[in-house]
């Protein structure tokens, strides 16, 4: 394994999972304290004789060679939050969504592949000294010569590079964490398709922008990811933003700056969302677009439906304009990639006076529900 070549086989690709991934809902490392949310999830996962006798992991193991090649939609979960900064809490996003998932849609098709290792306090390699690089090493992968990344969007990308590279026709569905961790799932789906000579484009529906280069001196967080994906798509006519509201600055800033295009959320309510989507279908097939992906920052909605979340903000959508958004682009255009992010369960703000998390993660597992279903189609 010291040796990995770029284009890894599939059976060294399985093998970089075994050691850089988890069975689902793993990815939070625990000791003691929430440990039990974890054995709830996989006793409805793989079943409670499984998890009392400490075969998750086996079991895990096998279905990566066993349903993996036979799904068409692969979940998987980036449960970081290390790329936040006002309120933290993203990093139990996928172990909850999962849970409701599997609660209201039991015959949801599609393969979970599990969760990216997370070290809490590690964002993205190129922030690491050598010395912090070979003790993860030493932690994660018990040996320093093992050559593979250790910071939660390195791992990611590394794991989606391959991931595409070895298939093609599928599409993953990546449950976040902070926004952060969009970027290496979004670079590689991007970076992948121009190889494929396929057209695509960016959906990202948020309260945010997510636009400034930097924050405080870090050019990869939550409030950045997006100025960075730009350079990676054909141009910038190739993003559209939908829900913003939050923001220093007025629309023509960002518009004129980076030469997109965005729909703010009194926008969305003005026009309706039928007309917005018709908008969007019309730009998308004057550039020729065939496929999207869809980057779903959860507090695009209205705090009302998604308080739990690091940064509610009010004046947002509802999760019928979405819906219609994303249904209409479904109906024009294969959606190829998605992701559904910012999902804080334990995190309630003060001004939130709907039952959370239950709230958000009906809503979100609504939205997720249709986002899976779309991409299980071939
Ligand atoms: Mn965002």
């Amino acid at each position: 394994m010291s040796q990995i070549s770029k284009t890894p086989s599939r059976s060294e690709f399985l093998s970089k999972i075994k050691l850089y991934m988890t069975p689902p809902g793993d990815g939070v490392y625990t000791v003691h304290t929430g440990k039990d949310l974890k054995t709830r999830l996989q006793n409805k996962m793989y079943g409670p004789d499984a998890v009392k006798n400490n075969n998750v992991r086996a079991l895990w193991e096998e279905s990566l060679t066993k349903t993996l090649p036979i799904s068409k939609c692969v979940i998987l979960g980036i449960p970081s939050d290390c790329g936040g900064g006002i309120q933290r809490g993203a990093n139990w996003g996928p172990l909850y969504l999962r849970e409701s998932l599997i609660q209201s849609r039991e015959d949801l098709r599609a393969y979970d592949i599990g969760d990216i290792r997370v070290v809490p306090h590690l964002l993205h390699d190129k922030y690491l000294n050598e010395e912090t690089i070979n003790n993860v090493r030493l932690s994660l992968y018990k040996s320093e010569s093992i050559k593979l990344p250790v910071s939660p969007l390195s791992i990611a990308y590394d794991f989606a590079q391959n991931f595409h590279q070895q298939f093609p026709t599928k599409s993953l569905f990546m449950i976040g964490g902070d926004h952060s961790v969009s970027y290496p799932m979004v670079r590689a789906y991007l970076e992948a398709k121009k190889e494929q000579g396929k057209k695509v484009a960016l959906i990202h529906f948020d309260a945010h922008t997510d636009l400034s280069t930097e924050r405080m001196g870090i050019d990869l967080c939550f409030g950045t990811w997006t100025s960075h994906i730009i350079p990676f798509l054909e141009s910038p006519a190739h993003l559209v933003q939908i829900g913003i509201r939050a923001s220093g600055e007025e629309r023509g800033h960002w518009e004129k700056k980076f030469g997109h295009r965005q729909y703010w959320a009194n926008e969305v309510f003005q026009k309706g969302p039928g007309d917005v989507a018709h908008e969007i279908v019309e730009h998308l097939k004057s550039l020729n677009v065939e496929e999207i992906y869809i980057s779903f920052d959860i507090d695009c909605l209205d705090s009302e439906y998604a308080g739990a979340t690091g940064t509610p903000e009010t004046g947002g959508l509802s999760p019928h304009e979405p819906m219609v958004i994303m249904q209409t682009l479904f109906e024009n255009f294969k959606i190829s990639g998605s992701d559904m992010v910012e999902i804080a369960p334990m995190v309630k703000a003060p001004m939130i006076k709907q039952i959370e998390p239950e709230t958000t993660l009906l809503v979100a597992s609504a939205l997720s529900t249709f986002l899976i279903q779309a991409m299980g189609i071939d």
